[in-house]
């Protein structure tokens, strides 16, 4: 079912792209297709964020914002989720009612201050320029690096744009020696609405107290991928 669209030409990554006929209210078994299973989840259904997770919402222009949050002051409830009934909004206030049309984020960022070996996320309500709404294209940027192509070209066939349900599932694995610290999605000519949900990261080890403790868990995770690939 999935795609394996890009591999190490970008910055270290493979991005893998489910449909969005992938989705199952049953977690488990969508866990499973996606290879996310025993990932730390983000559901968005709590304003908590999962700990090393920080997200960055930037607008240019006057009127603009740019701020980043390690802990959320809302969610949206969204008739269209990939999990519960909340998502999470491309605004730093994650409250639709009350928001003008242009005032949502150019850009929003996850950013994981523990390293991230794998990173999956749910996209919904993206407007792409073939879809039914078009508005705008999208950029995926990896470790502070934009892709060279949109991410509907990158995730095609498997992405789906529309103004309401759900685009698709993206799966974001690091190279061997390589980890992810950030991925973000940017609105490429019109600041539109952006939600995510079922946030998956599979962190090199667990967020750590003591960088040596740290340290010691980057090199026992790639000894140990070492020897799951030999
Ligand atoms: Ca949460
Ligand atoms: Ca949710």
């Amino acid at each position: 079912m999935g795609v394996t669209l890009a591999s190490s030409a970008f910055g270290g990554v493979t991005i893998t792209s489910f449909p969005p006929s992938i989705f199952n209210p049953d977690t488990g078994v969508m866990d499973s297709t996606l290879g996310i299973d025993g990932f730390t989840l983000e559901d968005f259904e709590d304003a908590t964020l999962i700990p090393g997770l920080a997200i960055e919402f930037l607008k240019g222009g006057v009127a603009g914002f740019n701020e980043t949050l390690s802990q959320l002051s809302n969610v949206l409830a969204s008739p269209t989720v990939w999990d519960g009934s909340h998502v999470l909004l491309n605004h730093p206030t994650n409250g639709f009612l009350g928001l003008g049309s242009a005032s949502f984020s150019t850009r929003i960022t996850f950013q994981f201050s523990t390293p991230a070996l794998s990173v999956g996320v749910g996209l919904v309500g993206f407007q792409s320029l073939v879809s039914n709404a078009p508005l705008t294209d999208h950029r995926l940027i990896i470790n502070g690096l934009p892709l060279p192509d949109t991410l509907e070209t990158l995730a095609a066939p498997n992405f789906v744009g529309h103004s309401r349900f759900r685009n698709a599932y993206l799966r974001i694995d690091a190279s061997e020696g390589m980890n992810i610290t950030s991925i973000g999605f940017e609105n490429i000519s019109f600041a539109e609405l952006l939600e995510f949900d079922h946030l998956a990261v599979q962190y090199v080890c667990e967020p750590a107290t003591l960088p040596l403790l740290l340290l010691g868990c980057i090199g026992a995770a790639i000894l140990a991928r070492r020897r799951a690939t030999d």
